[in-house]
């Protein structure tokens, strides 16, 4: 059956700017259409965001036409499907409203064939304004529900059923985007309509998996016999389905798969898909199924509640990061940055993705990219950081999105978890209406909650639902971000609170679903947003791309507990990308090794959706931070830490995530920041299955003046090829007695592979080898030993798609003793 495309240039006006009459490209966004006519500036350069305020204070019309033939109009009914519509808006056929949206989460579908005519047709959205309706709706509240202030700019978002963040957040621009951001369809339906088809699978005791297919489908007028195809795992099977006309109907089938290849996490196994297909009558479903058990162990232990993702069987540490949207302006949320970010995410070692409930159910091409990489998600229902209503008009509407969203993605081998919201727990304590009437408004949340939670388990028996990000459990109301003995926690003491890095010493969270530390844009991206009179942390320029008040604070405070003070403002944007990466691999590294009680670690945030200052380990232009590097190490498989304890011997940790024994040997090395070895010891050592253990500790105790001139690092190969290095640093790097190295890089290149090998002097920290123009290197943020300490020099090799000569013009170097 062929599907009519609506998408291409449509033409978009405005009833309050008679002069705009411009193409826009849908799927998109009323922004990217103004920039493309030269209408609105660059969005995220310089100030301009506070000069485009105008485009979401206004209403938008979009129309086009397009051309039916007199057989098209033969079919039974011809549906109109639109989704990703936001927000408010009206839909015209030929004059006539056919379709009215108020639900940016909802998949709508109408049948539009009694106003649609031969020839020439016309089609109109009319957007109207989000937040006028916003602040509509707020009036009619049967009481306040407090809004997310201090990260939206324009009140009562709560209202609305539109990504919450479009109206700014604490790293997000806010330009209240508007437009329809996915495939805009007419399908002619004949006689009958397949909906939609649902699997469920159940492994056989012989180890074979039982998939059930349950197919959704309607007879809109009696007809001939109809016969569904199911094709799954080279088996077809045909079923003859009632050809009268009773409404929807569920049709059933049971395939076994003989010796299925089970789909894993990355890091764990493979991830073998089986394609499902599904057709009536020329209509065909297309899914790609994952074969594979999940289960959330939170049964009570010594320590209070687990808090573990299993997958066949085996209990699985999810290491991973926050996801936000992909970019502020969605016309740029194009499928290859989805791979691109994705792909980054396994290189670092990450097996799991918390899309955040701030942003948006994502497009299929992400949930396909998770399926196909091996990242398990852990999926937020969008509501973030604010209280919502519990009106019947909102939950009627709410409950018909998650419907659409449950079914839409329940199939995808990698989604893990339903989860209900992100902080709507914990804000009940943070406004003042709710604090002073705490019960009314957790029955106020719970009437949401439970709603959520029926609704999901209703249409996906298979997953479980978790309340809320951070939840203690079942019917807690208490508080997450304290209480490491059970659920997930969000653990912002360091960064909001103004604790120092040994704080991430002080819990051992279950599942730490969020943590982050800001850092700011290496300069190269500076430079897209930025001109170099505004190359300051203070500039107008960079105050406006830092969206958390006492952000700039936080890091400049920081660096003085830690660092000697950076000179110039490349060194402080390096330095501020070191201490972020210092921070996060202080609390991965620590929950990591004490893996009896952790099983979940993602930090906050992956992704920026604009170049900002913020918390995320991969650049709005895609560059990696120092963090994203530093998460390829400490997220591996097999990793080696050292932790230090108030008044403990140091000692060694190494954490094997392998589900089998791994043998490992290397050396530990104490040396002096002249590159003098002062003492060597050898190991090598077999690790047990899933564990954490002390391979080596040292009864040493420095003087205060020693603690000042040596460190300790660690070499160690395992059986798997792979190799895990570490250094510890006994003071602060502001004690620390550091020479200034040489550091003499030589290019070289064989064929299509180019590298670099860096040679030193004395020890350099924190070694970035900055490149101007696209690409990265396979390391960055190191600690590079002279050769003559490690016997070699140090290689990087190059991953991108830039000649060596252009590569030898946009090097810069950067490392920490090269900052003062
Ligand atoms: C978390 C998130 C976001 C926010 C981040 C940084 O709690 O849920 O709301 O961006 O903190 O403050």
């Amino acid at each position: 059956m062929s599907h009519i495309s609506l998408d291409g240039q449509w033409l978009l006006t405005s009833p309050q700017h008679s002069h705009i009459s411009i193409p826009c490209a849908l799927p998109g966004d009323v922004h990217s259409a103004l920039i493309q006519a030269d209408l609105l500036p660059q969005p995220y350069f310089g100030c301009n965001e506070e000069l485009i305020q105008w485009v979401g204070e206004s209403e938008w019309q979009l129309t086009t036409d397009f051309t039916l033939t007199t057989e098209q109009l033969t079919a039974t009914a011809i549906d109109l499907n639109l989704s990703f519509v936001d927000t408010m808006a009206i839909v015209s056929i030929n004059g006539t409203q056919v379709l009215t949206c108020s639900n940016m989460f909802r998949l709508y579908q109408v049948n539009v064939l009694p106003y649609l005519q031969q020839g020439v047709n016309h089609i109109s959205i009319a957007l109207a304004r989000n937040d006028s309706e916003a602040q509509r709706r707020a009036e009619k509240l049967p009481f306040p529900v407090p809004w997310a202030v201090g990260n939206n700019q324009i009140p009562h978002m709560n209202t609305l059923r539109k990504t919450q963040c479009h109206a700014g957040w604490d790293w997000g621009i806010c330009l209240l985007s508007t437009g329809v951001y996915n495939s805009l369809t007419l399908t002619p339906v004949y006689n009958t309509r397949l909906h939609h088809v649902r699997t469920q699978q159940a492994w056989l005791p012989n180890g074979d998996c039982e998939v059930t297919v349950n197919i959704d489908c309607e007879v809109l007028k009696n007809c001939t016999e109809q016969a569904l195809e199911i094709n799954f795992d080279k088996q077809v099977h045909t079923i003859v389905i009632d050809n009268t006309n009773n409404g929807i109907q569920t049709v059933t089938t049971i395939i076994v798969v003989k010796n299925p290849q089970r789909w894993w996490p990355a890091g764990y196994g493979e991830q073998p898909l089986y394609p499902l297909t599904v057709t009536l009558n020329n209509h065909t479903i297309t899914k790609k199924l994952g074969l594979r058990e999940l289960t959330l162990d939170t049964q009570t232990d010594a320590i209070g509640s687990a808090m573990t993702f299993v997958v066949n069987g085996n209990a699985i540490t999810a290491k991973g990061a926050n996801w936000i949207p992909l970019d502020a302006l969605p016309s740029r949320q194009t499928p290859a940055r989805y791979r691109q970010l994705l792909e980054d995410a396994v290189a670092a070692n990450m097996n799991m993705i918390r899309v955040w409930g701030g942003g948006m159910y994502e497009h299929d091409i992400f949930y396909e990219l998770c399926d196909e990489l091996g990242l398990l998600v852990w999926q937020d229902l969008m509501f973030a950081c604010a209280l919502y209503p519990s009106t019947p008009e909102f939950l009627a509407d709410v409950e018909l999105e998650i419907v659409d969203q449950v079914k839409r993605l329940a199939d995808h081998p990698s989604l893990a978890l339903w989860c209900g919201d992100n902080e709507v727990i914990g804000a009940i304590g943070w406004y003042d209406e709710s604090k002073h009437n705490r019960e009314k408004y957790v029955v106020n949340y719970d009437r949401l909650n439970r709603m959520l939670q029926q609704v999901v388990e209703q249409y996906d028996p298979s997953r479980r639902f978790w309340a809320s990000s951070p939840c203690n459990g079942e019917l807690d109301f208490g508080d997450a971000w304290h209480d490491d003995n059970r659920g997930d926690m969000h653990f912002w003491d360091v960064w909001h609170s103004g604790k120092s890095f040994d704080a991430y010493h002080n819990v051992k969270p279950r599942f730490c679903s969020e943590f982050g530390y800001q850092s700011w844009p290496s300069l190269p991206t500076v430079k897209t947003f930025a001109d170099s009179e505004d190359w300051n942390v203070t500039s107008p320029t960079f105050e406006q791309h830092q969206k958390n008040g006492r952000g700039n604070s936080i890091m400049t405070e920081m660096f003085t507990r830690y660092f000697r003070f950076p000179v110039g403002f490349a060194n402080m944007l390096y330095l501020s990308q070191v201490q972020q990466a210092i921070a996060i691999k202080t609390a991965t590294e620590f929950w990591r090794a004490h893996k009896q009680h952790c099983r979940g670690i993602l930090y906050w945030q992956l992704n920026d959706c604009w170049p900002v200052s913020s918390w995320s380990s991969i650049e709005y232009t895609g560059r990696w931070k120092q963090l994203h590097h530093h998460a390829k190490r400490f997220f591996a498989p097999v990793m080696a830490t050292f932790i230090q304890q108030p008044q403990q011997p140091l000692t060694l940790h190494v954490v094997n995530d392998h589900h089998q024994p791994m043998p490992i040997s290397g050396t530990v090395i104490k040396a002096d920041w002249q590159g003098n070895v002062l003492a060597t010891w050898q190991l090598d050592t077999q690790l047990a299955t899933d564990s954490s253990d002390i391979v080596w500790q040292t009864e040493d105790i420095l003087t205060a003046s020693e603690t000042k001139q040596v460190f300790y690092h660690v070499s160690l190969t395992a059986a798997d090829g792979s190799v895990t290095e570490n250094t510890h640093y006994p003071c602060l790097f502001k004690h620390a007695q550091l020479q200034n190295p040489t550091i003499n890089t030589e290019w070289h290149q064989d064929n299509e592979t180019i590298w670099l090998e860096l040679d030193t002097d004395y020890p350099a920290l924190f070694v970035e080898p900055q490149l101007e123009c696209q690409g990265r290197f396979s390391d960055s943020s190191f600690t590079l030993l002279p050769s003559h300490m490690t016997g070699a020099k140090h290689r990087l090799y190059y991953i991108g798609d830039c000649d060596l000569k252009t590569l030898k013009q946009h090097l810069t170097l950067y490392h920490l003793r090269g900052t003062y």
